[in-house]
């Protein structure tokens, strides 16, 4: 896909095609004996499906960018180089699963089912958005989206929650949601995942460990701490390539059938990286606190781009993909977005929320 100045970080604009890093991406994908036969498994369509939903997460973050830059937002919260620890966990669920994304995992929301005019809409706070303006958080219960919750770490109680009511109703229904490095220290995560074991609830936990919380680098250790938090819970806990959107689709459908079987929760430990700031008004402090070679290890391995060279030459059971095929993906998202973009800033200019309605439909005293 086309790298746009001013909006990605320089990385991706001078991206090349490394044939070392692409074999290595089909290496990683078929290196764990269990997750290998879902890898090779997967369908042209459903690969190229994946392949679809990076481009539409990529290209959902750099309209919100678009529009901080022309002042149509203050301030938003992307997710550069962390799209494949959202995209390939959402394809490896069924219908009836829920999510609950993070400020990281907007791309939940499409690839579960939310048009992109409809989230474009709840970044402009329109009343005809999916939270009617009251808040920039929003999700779709009917779809199977909860909400993200500012208080990081109070989504993982929720979903075990929600997870519980699966298993003792008899359905065959998983909860996932993602927590990221910083948020494993927080109470609530702790509570959500004891009460979990405890009461043997089918959810799935993405660590997403993309090295830093806020401003907070990982210290060091870090990582292996992470990929060993399973044993403090005494559940299973897999380690994906976070870059990989074929290694974290594997290791989910592999925790999905895990969670399952076992009614327990399970760990999806996903490595990845922050190539952006928090939101968009630190980017510059991001490139100030953390060393310059980890933007330029992770920039190579940009989860779009190298998925992309690693579909064009073939490998893991899949047949190469002509160029003419992932320009028509491409074109096609292109083409949603400006569409959904179009709708969303004409409900900017007809629906605004009426101040006098601020307390419907919210809880409060
Ligand atoms: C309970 C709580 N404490 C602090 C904050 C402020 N805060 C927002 S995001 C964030 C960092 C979270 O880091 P991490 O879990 O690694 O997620 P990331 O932003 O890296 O995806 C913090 C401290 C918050 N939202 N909630
Ligand atoms: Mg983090």
């Amino acid at each position: 896909m086309r790298a746009v100045p001013g909006l990605d970080p320089p990385e991706y604009l001078d991206w090349t095609e490394d044939p070392d890093l692409v074999r290595e991406f089909g290496a990683t994908a078929l290196e764990d004996a269990r997750r290998a036969p879902i890898v090779r498994g997967l369908t042209e369509p459903a690969r190229l499906r994946l392949y679809e939903g990076l481009v539409r997460n990529r290209s959902h973050d750099l309209q919100l960018k678009r529009w901080v830059r022309s002042g149509v937002l203050s301030k938003a919260w992307l997710g550069p180089g962390e799209e494949a620890v959202t995209v390939g966990a959402c394809h490896a669920l069924e219908a009836g699963d829920v999510v609950g994304p993070m400020i990281r995992n907007i791309g939940a929301c499409h690839e579960r089912g939310m048009s992109l005019a409809s989230m474009f809409r709840g970044a402009l706070g329109t009343e005809d958005g999916p939270a009617r303006g009251r808040d920039l958080h929003f999700g779709d219960l009917g779809q199977g989206i909860v909400a993200p919750i500012s208080m990081v770490g109070s989504l993982v109680p929720v979903c075990a929650g929600l997870a519980l009511a699966f298993r003792l109703r008899g359905e065959t229904r998983v909860a996932l949601t993602w927590a990221g490095d910083g948020t494993t220290g927080t109470a609530a995560f702790h509570e959500g995942m004891v009460s979990a074991v405890a009461l043997r609830a089918p959810l799935i936990v993405v660590i997403q460990n993309n090295r830093i919380a806020l401003g907070t680098p990982l210290a060091e250790g870090g990582d292996e701490r992470l990929a060993q938090l399973g044993g403090a819970y005494g559940i299973a806990g897999l380690r994906v390539d976070g870059n990989n959107v074929l290694d974290v689709f594997a290791g989910a459908a592999l925790a999905r059938r895990e969670a399952l079987a076992d009614s327990r929760p399970v760990f999806v430990v996903a490595d990845t990286f922050r190539m952006g700031g928090h939101a968009t008004h630190d980017e510059g402090e991001s490139r100030r606190i953390l060393p310059a070679d980890l933007f330029a290890h992770y920039g190579r391995r940009d989860p779009v781009r190298t998925y992309r060279a690693f579909l064009r030459q073939g490998g893991a059971g899949g047949a190469p993909v002509a160029d003419t095929v992932l320009e028509e993906i491409e074109a096609r998202v292109e083409a949603e977005v400006a569409d959904a973009e179009r709708e969303a800033l004409a409900s900017q200019r007809t629906s605004r929320p009426e101040p006098g309605g601020a307390g419907e439909g919210v809880f409060g005293p």
